[in-house]
């Protein structure tokens, strides 16, 4: 157990407020401890109370885990539920009908309010609309939205009638979205005719369209189109309608689909260390669950909060913590449209202010980049408005910097706020390793410690067990509710990538080194520990791009790393070969050009290199493998101090090391 003496002695620790020791969900470290200690003690029965006081189960469950086809782990399986009417009809019987689900602040700044009764008379009517199109239980439903009301609307529809929606987010491109509705077999696609962000209308619809004639995707036979701007859409006649059009005289109520706790919820794609993205499977039961305890226990939600999660639904975060999560214990959201720099990077602090925001849950990168607007233009820093509604800032989606910490806790919490910096992935459902606000006390830069009964544990290269102090990977060792059930499609490939037989194939492998530590056993991650990286928050596999940039004739060769970078956290570093002869000055410059936007339209902008470096060849061993580890020292910028005389081709390092 960690020693909480040590933490007095640290020169960075802050302790729980007071106010948030007396009123909080979970109070003190003690009862975190006794909380650990009951799951260690009766972990089947630790999950099973929890799961049966906070859902609403429509035919209760006997069995809690069963472990006999592990590591296709299932949870409460003969209980039967449903995750929309667990979100809505729930608020609607216990008071909530009246209160305020989501505040929607569009792009523009304008915004509007939906209750529980409107936001479960709006899903109940998109639920029937999609029944009306003969969309059954267990069918796939791509959803391609821009974050609104309509996008959570169609997720809860989807859960509704037991369909398995996998969300696409709105800045993948034609291709990845076409290889996500393929594999994941969809039959409908709910988009929108354009997305409203940063004051630009960008198109969803075409995309699809685009998508949709690439081939492959007959499966597909209907599109909901939200009309978010009205722009003028092409319209296929008997496979396209408006939202509108489809919703147009539907009941506004829809019995649930009660479904099995294991039945997929949803499919969302993340990447992997190979070039394909997997296709992460989600149960019912297990993942709402946790959805809904970790509001309680990481956000300490409240009646009276005002909660508000930037991440668009795109992502995991968007869906536990916007979709989910806030529904399910009755809370107040606000949904945000736009981005946080416009009309100027003041446009969070601007929003809290305005809807007195009173728990705010943002992204590492986000804060590094409103931390140098501010310096740019002071008009925008925190300062600026009054803030003094929030109670508790969270972090997500990649290693938080001490100094972006200090800032955030500083100028946005006004050192009144904990900051909860949650670790977790999109296929752990929900937070994993989080401090609790009215508990655990904070030390900038690391996560701190599991929640009860997550068993976290840092173990070395054969799966044993390292000590406080050393650095491993880091692992989970005890399957829970809300964990990944599966790859879509590809099962041999979740065992493989989650139960490696070289740590013994029982511990989950999260892919992240970390180290805990000595004294206080909390845990920092220290990044990724295969070929995933992590710009903005957003995860790539360096395979996905290089497989982009092969793709191009051009390009005969192709190596991409990570570099650390001030904003985005790391940096996109492509080293290529081209067929033809290694270009130079202005050429090397279109041409890099040329395959950024190349890379943009295979999979994303999001997926852009922000550096192309061209060589002759690229660092290889004599047996022609990469040495990726080489080009990541070059990419920082760094000389090479390793032993490189196992390379074919030493020499070729003095040519990638100038940036172009
Ligand atoms: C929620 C999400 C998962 C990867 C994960 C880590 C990194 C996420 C933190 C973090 C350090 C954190 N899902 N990561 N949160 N690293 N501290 N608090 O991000 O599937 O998209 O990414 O993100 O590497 O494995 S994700």
């Amino acid at each position: 157990m960690a020693d909480f003496e040590a933490l007095k002695q640290e020169s960075r620790v802050f302790q729980p407020p007071a106010e948030f020791v007396r009123n909080a969900n979970i109070s003190g470290m003690e009862t975190y401890q006794a909380m650990c200690a009951e799951a260690e003690r009766d972990y089947e029965g630790f999950w099973a109370k929890l799961a049966r006081e906070t859902l609403e189960w429509h035919k209760p469950f006997t069995k809690t885990l069963n472990e006999s086809d592990a590591p296709f782990y299932r949870w409460f399986e003969d209980g039967q539920l449903n995750v929309s009417y667990n979100c809505l009809d729930r608020n609607l019987q216990n008071g909530n009908a009246d209160k305020v689900a989501i505040i929607f602040e569009a792009d523009d700044g304008g915004s509007t309010n939906v209750t529980y009764r409107q936001l479960h008379q709006k899903v109940c009517q998109f639920a029937n609309a999609l029944k009306s199109m003969g969309i059954k239980r267990g069918d796939r439903v791509v959803i391609y939205m821009p974050m609104t009301v309509e996008g959570v609307v169609a997720m809860q529809a989807c859960a509704r009638i037991g369909a398995t929606h996998s969300v696409v987010f709105g800045g993948f491109s034609a291709k990845s979205l076409q290889e996500r509705i393929i594999d994941a077999g969809a039959v409908a696609v709910v988009t929108a005719d354009e997305q409203s962000r940063g004051g630009k209308h960008l198109p969803l619809k075409a995309i699809v369209d685009e998508a949709l004639e690439m081939g492959g995707c007959e499966g597909v036979k209907n599109v909901v189109v939200y009309q978010r701007t009205h722009a003028q859409v092409k319209m296929v006649p008997g496979r396209d309608r408006t939202m509108s059009d489809v919703v147009a005289g539907q009941p506004d109520t829809c019995e649930p689909e009660w479904v099995d706790a294991e039945h997929p919820l949803f499919i969302l794609y993340t990447s992997g260390s190979t070039g394909k993205p997997k296709g992460v499977q989600h149960a019912s039961g297990g993942y709402l669950l946790w959805a809904a305890l970790t509001m309680k226990w990481t956000f300490d939600i409240k009646p009276t909060d005002v909660f508000w999660c930037t991440a668009d639904i795109g992502w995991v975060t968007g869906h536990s913590y916007v979709a989910y999560g806030p529904l399910a214990v009755g809370g107040t959201q606000i949904v945000f449209e736009g981005i946080p720099t416009y009309p100027n990077a003041g446009r969070f602090w601007d929003m809290i202010q305005k809807h007195k925001a009173t728990i705010f849950y943002t992204a590492p990168t986000a804060i590094r980049s409103l931390i140098k607007a501010a310096d740019a233009d002071p008009a925008t820093h925190p300062s600026k408005y009054d803030l003094s509604s929030l109670r508790l800032l969270g972090s997500v989606g990649e290693p938080i910097n001490p100094e972006a910490w200090m800032w955030y806790y500083r100028n946005v919490g006004g050192e009144r706020c904990p900051i909860v910096d949650t670790f977790w992935q999109t296929e752990t459902g929900g937070h994993m390793i989080t401090p609790l606000p009215g508990a655990t006390p904070l030390v900038p830069g690391s996560c701190t410690l599991p929640l009860p009964g997550i068993m976290a544990a840092i173990v070395d290269e054969t799966g044993h067990d390292l000590p406080n102090g050393q650095g491993g990977i880091l692992v989970v060792k005890r399957p829970w509710p809300s964990m990944i059930r599966t790859i879509w499609n590809d099962p041999e490939r979740f065992k493989k990538s989650y139960f490696p037989p070289e740590l013994g194939g029982t511990l989950y492998l999260a892919g992240d080194g970390s180290v805990r530590n000595k004294d206080t056993g909390y845990f920092t991650i220290t990044g990724r520990i295969d070929d995933v990286l992590n710009v903005s928050g957003h995860r790539l596999g360096t395979m996905e791009i290089e497989s982009a940039l092969v793709a191009n004739p051009l390009v005969a060769e192709a190596a991409v790393v990570g570099r650390p970078d001030d904003t985005t956290g790391e940096a996109i570093c492509a080293f290529v070969v081209l067929k033809r002869s290694r270009p130079t000055g202005e050429e090397a410059k279109q041409i890099a050009r040329d395959l950024r936007d190349w890379v943009g339209k295979e999979i994303g902008p999001i997926a852009k290199p922000k550096e192309i470096r061209f060589g002759d060849n690229l660092p290889k061993t004599r047996s022609g493998k990469i040495m990726r580890r080489l080009l990541r020292v070059l990419a920082k910028g760094e000389d090479i101090t390793q032993d490189v005389s196992t390379l074919e081709n030493p020499a070729i390092l003095d040519q990638l090391k100038q940036a172009q």
